[in-house]
């Protein structure tokens, strides 16, 4: 099996180095990285390139013109990724909140669904116990208030940290998803879900960002609160395909 993870990245020099060194000491056979950088001021994307040239087979470096969004991100990285022959697509943070030693778990959980879901609110899941008051809830209401609304099987919705089935990426209309803060995430589930894909959670401890800048702001809160609304309608033609 091959898996290649794709890590976005916007200014995450100091991350990124220590993000793959410890994803190649996994006792995974072929794990590949995709890094799709936004022309980092602090010099991220040579550092990617750096380590292109010494794993030339296991690392390949998407550089995009500008900050462009997660979710344009990863589209534009599932789309390559599902050119070449990886079996397995996965999605991370490179600011070290997800746990890389975690991808050993998706990986296992992968083989009995077809997506498998890195999740802090089911049990032995958890969030960063330094996190301010209101980013705790913020971040519980948010699952919470994109669970109900769509109806989501899962409950981490929000969640970066997440392996995917080549066929079940293939299957997404990957063109149609225009979400491009966390809300990605949600919209990407929710259409994985109309068409039927079986989910997985496995549980993990989201921790703060221990190096850079965050990244959060009001615009991509406002995105997600009012994108939500608009998936049942953009995605209403979609039904369970037949397996
Ligand atoms: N390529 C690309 N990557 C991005 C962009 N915005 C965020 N990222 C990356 O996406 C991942 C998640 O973003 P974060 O900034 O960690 O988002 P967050 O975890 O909600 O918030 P903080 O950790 O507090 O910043 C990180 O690896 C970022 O470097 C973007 O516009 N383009
Ligand atoms: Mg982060």
């Amino acid at each position: 099996m091959k898996t290649t993870i794709i890590i976005p990245t916007y200014n995450e020099a100091e991350n990124l180095p220590k993000l793959l060194t410890a994803l190649f000491t996994l006792p995974l056979e072929d794990l590949n990285v995709l890094v799709v950088d936004d022309n980092s001021s602090d010099g991220t994307g040579r550092i990617a390139d750096e380590f292109m040239r010494t794993y030339p087979n296991r690392v390949s470096v998407m550089h995009r013109a500008g900050k462009l969004g997660l979710g344009s991100a990863y589209i534009q990285g599932f789309t390559e990724l599902l050119k070449g022959d990886t079996d397995i697509i996965g999605q991370m943070d490179a600011d070290f909140s997800h746990d890389p030693r975690k991808v050993l778990e998706l990986v296992a959980a992968l083989e009995t669904c077809d997506v498998a879901v890195g999740s802090r609110y089911v049990p032995g899941g958890s969030l960063d116990k330094d996190w301010p008051f209101w980013r705790k809830w913020l971040s519980t209401f948010g699952n919470f208030y994109a669970r109900t609304i769509l109806h989501l099987p899962i409950r981490d919705t929000t969640g970066g940290f997440r392996l995917w089935r080549r066929e079940t990426l293939a299957a997404l209309p990957l063109e149609r998803v225009r979400s491009n803060g966390y809300v990605f995430q949600v919209e990407m589930a929710y259409a994985a879900h109309k068409l039927g894909f079986q989910f997985k959670e496995v549980p993990i401890y989201f921790a703060e960002r221990r190096w850079g800048q965050s990244k959060m702001s009001f615009r991509i809160q406002m995105e997600a609160a009012l994108r939500v609304w608009a998936l049942p309608h953009q995605y209403r033609d979609l039904r369970p395909l037949a397996k």
